[in-house]
């Protein structure tokens, strides 16, 4: 095993214990997003998955909700990475969701750029010819809330949806459709944090979170059967070396899935650390092999004062009540075979 893999924890022996669990592989997925440069690369390597070794799931829709984007730039940039991918003649449907965050604040970081897309959104789409299209042409009529609803109650067990943005679109679902609790397989989470390192102003909140804290806060006390979380200051953890880093984001392929991500994080810079963090939730959701340490935690959520949107983890069980919820997080993963992936997703033929 390589030395990148072996994550230690600078937490005492006492707050972690072997409750670890093998998580099981669902056939059917949603993918929620607010793409998003890593949402798209994301969704890249999700293709690429599902065509070359989850080869028995099949990505039902994908639905787009306002956060590193405006709504209608999500579902541009979602369409556009969903004819790059590895989908073929069978591109994944569409939804359009949620147009802001519960509390309608309209926050954006523009971290991609206005366009979410790191400024390539109009070549891409002129490159498909779509540039002339109206909104309506990249999405289904059906709204996202409604589609998720129909999906788990079609699916039910078998089902997992995997959230990469704002935890709108599941908030106002649960809010309309609450007996989804009962139905769904397992809601997966990028976001929030496990040790406080965060990347939202205040430094202790991370983007998801703090862009809806309301949303999230709802939707993590939801009693749902599977809760899984991968925080942000793990995929901080697990930053790329720089070797691999530039072959998976600086055209190390030399394909058109190659340049496709070289182009959309062209506006970040990297500063030699290169991370995985929408990709890394889509690839252990999808193949749950990789994932060789969670925490089995009551979490809750900060809702007001300096620390609004921190994730307080209950390290001691010290929760009662209603304050307690039980959610599955992420700490370490199979790394090695998480790069191969990675690396494996920007290559045109396999
Ligand atoms: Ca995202």
């Amino acid at each position: 095993m390589a030395e990148q893999s072996k994550f230690t924890h600078p937490f005492p022996k006492l707050l972690f214990d072997d409750s670890h669990i093998q998580f099981k592989k669902y056939s059917k997925y949603i993918i929620d997003t607010d793409a998003g440069s890593d949402d798209a690369h994301a969704i890249l390597i999700a293709s690429y998955i599902l065509k070359y070794i989850r080869t028995d799931a099949e990505l039902i829709g994908i639905t787009a909700v306002a956060g590193n984007a405006a709504l209608e730039n999500v579902i541009k940039n979602v369409y556009i990475t969903t004819r790059i991918g590895h989908f073929g003649d069978n591109p994944p449907k569409i939804y359009k969701g949620c147009r802001t965050d519960t509390l309608r604040r309209f926050y954006r970081d523009n971290y991609f750029l206005e366009d979410g897309l790191g400024g390539q959104q109009q070549r891409l789409l002129t490159e498909l010819g779509l540039q002339d299209k109206p909104l309506e042409y990249f999405h289904e009529k059906q709204h996202a809330c409604d589609f998720i609803k129909d999906s788990v109650y079609k699916y039910g067990e078998d089902l997992c949806i995997i959230c990469i943005g704002p935890m709108t679109n599941i908030y106002l679902t649960l809010q309309m459709y609450p007996d989804i609790v009962d139905k769904l397989g397992c809601l997966f989470a990028m976001g929030g944090t496990y040790m406080g390192v965060g990347n939202a102003a205040n430094s202790v909140a991370e983007f998801n979170v703090q862009t809806d804290v309301e949303a999230t806060a709802a939707v993590a006390m939801a009693k749902f059967k599977q809760k899984i979380l991968l925080p942000f200051d793990v995929v901080l953890a697990y930053t790329l070396d720089k070797q691999n880093g530039k072959v998976i984001f600086e055209n190390g392929a030399n394909t058109k899935k190659s340049q496709f991500v070289e182009s959309t994080f062209k506006a970040v810079s990297h500063d030699g650390n290169y991370i995985l963090c929408d990709e890394l939730a889509v690839m252990v959701a999808l193949v749950p092999s990789l994932i060789i340490y969670s925490l089995q935690k009551n979490i809750s959520i900060v809702s007001d004062g300096q620390a609004r949107g921190q994730v307080i983890i209950d390290w001691l069980t010290l929760m009662r009540g209603n304050q307690k919820s039980i959610v599955s997080i992420l700490t370490a993963f199979e790394w090695d075979s998480v790069i191969e992936i990675a690396t494996k997703a920007n290559l045109d033929q396999q």
